[in-house]
């Protein structure tokens, strides 16, 4: 058999042996080795050096207890996590996620991707994820602060401006953000850069809210370019309708495409004249609701439960912008017969194997998230230089920046794709340019 396969195919045997119930990883881990044979062929150094299992491995992980207590004088206890997983361009760097299904599983597969993600940025960004299976969902402003705040006393020590900055991800917003800031500093003294994706007024930067989602559609753009299309005049698909997907609908709009429907974990709504993006912000940043509210809005609009892929409308573009493992098979196929020609992830692996599978079988343009929603993390990174500088960006200057950085990632990954000849496959572009930075990265700095 061939070197380089013999290596990809042991090196997943024994990540499976050692964390078999780690489903989300390894889903992670795989769709990575999948794509990565022909620069290992190209390069038979990586595999002597055995730099596979060195990235697969994080280097650091923090589980720790958070007590808090309720307004009602209950006590309760959280698990908190911090993977420190790659810190070999520079400080780790990455989301805290606060939701009930959050396990050490999840946390390393949104690291591990996180690595990649943050080396095709081009900023000197290493990759860690953290977070809690707390669920912010219910909780007064007061228990939010109070589990903030014992989260916050705990992660303290284990970050830092030039070590590990954390920011927001799936239930942790500019509010969250701001009370973990707040602890930090009672306890450290003020650090503006140990945090990211703060309010403006805390020292965040203009345009990091928006930066996911539209920096999500800008790629998506380039992708469009390609094929010699562009948006005017497509109908979108966008599934969620948290910081992500609320931008991203903005944008499209302002490309002169149409958002059809989007979507929260209990159903979705189908507006025939395109999702009223202002709606969606009152109720889900404003109010905190459900979705379902915007009917009310709305009166031609039509609210459904179930997931927003099993929609049978004619739409174009489908933006995933929710939750891992969001998009099946079957929910692939069925995008396909509704007309879809591209595929771009504002969430974090939301189109499992079996789906990816059914785009590159179709000849779909898919765009994974380590590509597609790195303008989040690289917004973050903007921040951290405006935080070392004690400057700030107008949001002009920070969404031109961006806008160029989506542009090279976009390109990077093409030109990596057809330089080892899998043409159209972004998701071998992204792995393998990925790869390279951050291999090589380790190498040069010996046995790491
Ligand atoms: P938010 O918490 O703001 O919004 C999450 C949205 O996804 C909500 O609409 C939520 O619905 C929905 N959702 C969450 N879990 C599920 C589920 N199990 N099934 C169906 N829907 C679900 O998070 P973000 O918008 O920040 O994050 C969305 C995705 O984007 C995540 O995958 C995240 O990792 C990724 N991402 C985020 C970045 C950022 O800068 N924030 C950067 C890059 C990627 P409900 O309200 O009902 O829970
Ligand atoms: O998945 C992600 O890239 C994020 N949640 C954003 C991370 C960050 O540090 O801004």
């Amino acid at each position: 058999m061939q070197e380089a396969v013999r290596y990809i195919e042991e090196t997943y045997k024994k990540i499976k042996k050692r964390d078999p119930e780690q489903v989300e990883f390894l889903q992670a881990v795989k769709e990575f080795l999948c794509s990565i044979e022909p620069v290992l062929t190209a390069h038979p150094e990586f595999i002597q050096q055995n730099i596979l299992e060195r990235m697969i491995e994080p280097e650091r992980i923090i589980q720790f207890r958070v007590p808090w207590m309720t307004d009602q004088g209950e006590i309760k206890v959280n698990r908190g996590f911090r993977v420190q997983f790659n810190s070999a361009i520079g400080p780790y760097k990455g989301g805290l996620r606060f939701h009930p299904s959050v396990n050490q599983s999840i946390i390393k597969f949104l690291g591990f991707e996180q690595v990649f993600k943050n080396s095709l940025t081009g900023l000197p960004i290493g990759g860690g994820k953290g977070g809690s299976d707390f669920d912010p969902k219910g909780k007064t402003n007061n228990e939010v602060m109070r589990f903030c705040q014992s989260f916050m006393t705990e992660l303290q020590q284990h970050i830092g401006p030039d070590f590990d900055v954390p920011a927001g991800d799936i239930g942790v917003g500019a509010r969250e953000i701001g009370y973990l800031y707040g602890q930090y500093k009672r306890l450290n003294g003020f650090e503006a850069g140990v945090l990211t994706g703060k309010p403006v007024f805390l020292g965040g930067s203009l345009g990091r809210t928006e930066a996911t989602g539209y920096g999500v559609v800008y790629f998506t753009d380039e992708m469009l370019k390609d094929m010699g299309q562009s948006f005017k005049g497509k109908k979108v698909v966008v599934s969620g309708s948290g910081n992500v997907a609320i931008y991203a609908i903005q944008k499209v709009h302002e490309l002169g495409g149409t958002v059809i429907a989007c979507s929260d974990s209990n159903g979705y709504i189908w507006d025939p004249n395109g999702i009223n993006y202002s709606t969606i912000k009152q109720i889900k940043e404003v109010e905190r609701k459900r979705i379902s509210e915007y009917i009310h809005h709305h009166p031609k609009a039509y609210y459904y439960e179930g997931s927003i892929w099993d929609i049978e409308k004619n739409y174009q573009v489908a933006l995933p912008c929710a939750t891992q493992n969001e998009i099946d098979g079957m929910k692939a196929k069925k995008m396909i017969r509704n007309g879809v020609i591209a595929v771009a992830e504002g969430a974090n692996m939301p189109s499992d194997l079996d789906a990816i599978e059914v785009y590159q079988d179709a000849k779909i343009p898919y765009a994974p998230g380590k590509a597609a929603n790195a303008g989040g993390v690289a917004v973050s990174a903007l921040e951290m230089s405006q935080n070392s500088q004690r400057l700030s960006w107008t949001f002009d200057e920070v969404d031109e920046k961006l806008k160029n950085i989506m542009k090279s990632i976009y390109i990077e990954v093409r030109d990596t794709a057809e330089m080892y000849h899998t043409p159209g496959n972004f998701v071998a572009g992204a792995n393998i340019a990925g790869f390279m930075h951050i291999a090589e990265s380790m190498i040069s700095q010996g046995l790491v």
